[in-house]
């Protein structure tokens, strides 16, 4: 098992022999085609004294596995290399395997690789007075309470504090990320799911408090 993350790799190996038992001549050819998604990537390869190895990288996001066809001649046989599903490809908290879930409140409806559809925020609010706040990977009231704290923050005035001290350019937990884009989201343009959260627009509003509130209740524990 493997991590699916577009890096991590597994080499598959396959024997290759002849109606006799014995290895096939060594420069054989051999086909591997990697299907995933409903797209097969062929890799070619020959064989060594009977074998044939490549090394097979799944793309960032899939779960569960890909599976391997391996060719030569008219001969085939397949192999499955499979996917961690507790890895969290795009870090939001949810595990792959629950981001393409059927129910949102399990973590569900989501994209393993969009970090904004999962509206879990450090709490307490990052602050100046306070940065220690952390994501539970789960949404409670306490997020949209925090979210409130952040509106009024832009990133196009990074450095104004608004009525809490917050400021939208500030990184008072080390991520990376501005703390005010852990707070900022689009709200939903999906009719019937306004639970569903977009990328930070640039400004922290009641709406962004909004979006979270309707996400209340998902979680990816
Ligand atoms: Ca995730
Ligand atoms: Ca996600
Ligand atoms: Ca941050």
């Amino acid at each position: 098992m493997i991590v699916c993350n577009g890096a991590g790799a597994s080499t598959v190996s396959a024997t290759v022999r002849d109606a006799a038992g014995a290895n096939v001549a060594d420069g054989t050819a051999v086909s591997l085609n990697v299907y995933a998604g409903g797209i097969s990537t062929p890799i070619q390869t020959t064989t060594t004294n009977g074998h044939a190895s490549s090394t097979v990288t799944p793309f960032s996001g899939i779960v569960g596995g890909v599976t391997v066809i391996v060719q030569s001649g008219s001969v085939q046989n397949s192999v499955g290399v499979l996917c961690d599903p507790s890895f969290d490809t795009d870090g939001d908290g949810c595990p792959d395997v629950r981001e393409v879930g059927a129910d949102w409140r399990t973590g569900g409806e989501r994209s393993p690789t969009d970090p904004w559809d999962f509206f879990d925020v450090p709490t307490p609010p990052l602050l100046p007075s306070m940065a220690t706040g952390l994501r539970t990977k789960a949404v409670t009231l306490g997020d949209a309470i925090a979210v409130l704290s952040y509106v009024g923050t832009t990133s196009s005035n990074p450095t104004l504090a608004n009525g809490s001290g917050a400021v939208y350019g500030s990184d008072l937990n080390h991520n990376g990320i501005q703390d005010g884009a852990e707070y900022d989201r689009t709200p939903s343009s999906v009719s019937g799911q306004p639970w569903r959260s977009g990328p930070p627009s640039g400004a922290v509003t009641i709406a962004d408090a909004i979006v979270d509130l309707q996400q209340v209740g998902a979680n990816c524990n």
